[in-house]
């Protein structure tokens, strides 16, 4: 399946140092997205997908929801909407600085894109800060993860 590339750097509005990237996907694709395992600590488990990218810190919720489909792609024309029609998705959400939006956006679509209907979306939302609880650090210095991607795309003089 081809994957549509996303655009090299694109003008967000509005402009901010962070984003968070919320994806709303197949709940048997998200381990392949974020290399997951359910039930355990997901920043402690990372393994193919983000970390390789040097993305360490994730969040998955179990959702339920529907888009244009009405959640049911066998949905007859002129059915009504029911409860029923939710389809169990997995939200994932991933805070990173400016830079690093696109690339990560270009590798939950390559590995969650099936090209078929019910593939999710992903929304971009501006943070004003980020701010760790443990020592009240903020900005980058609380975005930054230790052998994060920060530290593998800065290259050492
Ligand atoms: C929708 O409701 O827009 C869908 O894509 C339904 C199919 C699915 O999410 O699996």
């Amino acid at each position: 399946v081809p994957v549509i590339r996303a655009q090299i750097t694109p003008d967000y509005f509005p402009d901010s140092k962070f984003y968070k990237i919320e994806a709303i996907l197949r709940p048997w694709r998200v381990q392949q997205v974020s290399s997951v395992y359910r039930g355990v600590a997901v920043n402690l488990c990372l393994g193919e997908g983000l970390l390789k990218m040097g993305i360490r810190g994730v969040t998955v919720s179990d959702v339920r929801g529907f888009g244009a489909q009405g959640g049911s792609t066998e949905r007859q024309a002129g059915s009504e909407f029911s409860e029923d029609k939710f389809v169990a998705k997995v939200k994932m959400e991933v805070v990173v600085s400016k830079e690093q939006v696109e690339l990560v956006i270009e590798k939950i679509i390559e590995e969650a894109r099936t090209g078929e209907i019910g593939d999710g979306k992903i929304f971009l939302i501006p943070v004003s800060d980020v701010i760790r609880v443990r020592t009240g650090e903020r900005g980058e210095k609380a975005e930054r993860m230790t052998g994060g991607r920060s530290d593998l795309i800065s290259t050492p003089v």
